[in-house]
């Protein structure tokens, strides 16, 4: 049952820059120096499962590079959509929970939130570098998912879920991502099973593992994809934390 571990977590660069697209497709690290060769900051994505840990993956990166700049996943926005023009703190006026809707009523709500997700993945994705970065010698920017884990992943999850609201599985494995989406208790997250888990798990996989997700582009299958297992709890265990950055500091030192 190796393919069912829910653990990993996959850093992913945004784009490929022209002369890593002309390379062979790449397994786990970059095999050369110098493909992204300083023409502006260095930007990646870090994917993953639901509750696999990539916020607090995020934290540790902040922490131990307070240098680069991250942005997080908008789930606050999600969980309380602002009227149009109602933007600014005085005006604010909610339109209600459309993280909890889409997993209440999917077959309802799975497209609006689609859109929604994506729309602002995409202006977040699109905002100018900050002074920082454009300072820096050797920038990074990290973004928590991306428009392309909407395309590839959730998409498809979301709507064959909405196909079988109502189907009851009995699950008998317990498994890190269902055990940590517990323990943070978002209360939209409650419903969800582990069969949702493992089939956005399966998805990740085939997308930046096997890379047998269907693409726009195919220099994208070449773009370099660190994968870190995260099965064991990193979250307080500093000697995972350390052997964690190890790798990512590797990764971004040969982009
Ligand atoms: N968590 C944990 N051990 C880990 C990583 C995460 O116990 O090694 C917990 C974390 O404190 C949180 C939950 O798992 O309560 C989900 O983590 P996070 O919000 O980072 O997951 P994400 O959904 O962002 O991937
Ligand atoms: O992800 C935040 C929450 O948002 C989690 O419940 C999954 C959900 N999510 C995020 N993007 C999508 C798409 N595109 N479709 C369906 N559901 C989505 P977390 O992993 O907890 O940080
Ligand atoms: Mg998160």
């Amino acid at each position: 049952m190796g393919g069912m571990i829910a653990g990993r977590l996959y850093l992913r660069l945004l784009r490929a820059s022209s002369k890593s697209m002309a390379k062979s497709p790449l397994e786990g690290v970059p095999p050369s120096r110098g493909l992204h060769a300083g023409r502006g900051p260095r930007r990646l994505s870090i994917e993953g499962n639901i509750a696999v840990g990539k916020s607090t993956f995020v934290k540790l990166l902040t922490k131990t590079y307070p240098e680069w700049h991250v942005a997080t996943e908008p789930v606050a926005t999600w969980q309380t959509v602002q009227a149009a023009g109602t933007q600014s703190a005085c005006t604010a006026r909610s339109l209600g929970n459309l993280l909890d809707m889409m997993y209440q009523e999917p077959a309802r709500w799975c497209y609006t939130f689609q859109t929604f997700s994506f729309m602002s993945r995409l202006k977040v994705q699109l905002e100018p570098f900050p002074e920082k970065l454009l300072e820096a010698k050797k920038a990074v920017q990290i973004f928590e998912r991306s428009v392309y884990s909407d395309r590839a992943c959730a998409l498809s999850t979301c709507f064959s879920a909405s196909r079988r609201q109502g189907a009851r599985r009995l699950l008998l494995v317990a498994q890190v991502c269902l055990k940590r989406l517990h323990l943070r208790a978002r209360e939209e997250e409650k419903g969800i099973e582990l069969a949702y888990l493992e089939q956005l798990h399966a998805q990740h996989e085939a997308w930046l593992v096997r890379k047998t997700t269907p693409l726009h582009s195919e220099a994208l299958l070449n773009i370099p994809v660190l994968v870190l297992d995260v099965n064991d709890d990193f979250s307080e265990e500093v000697t995972k934390q350390e052997e964690l950055m190890k790798r990512v500091n590797t990764f971004v030192k040969n982009l």
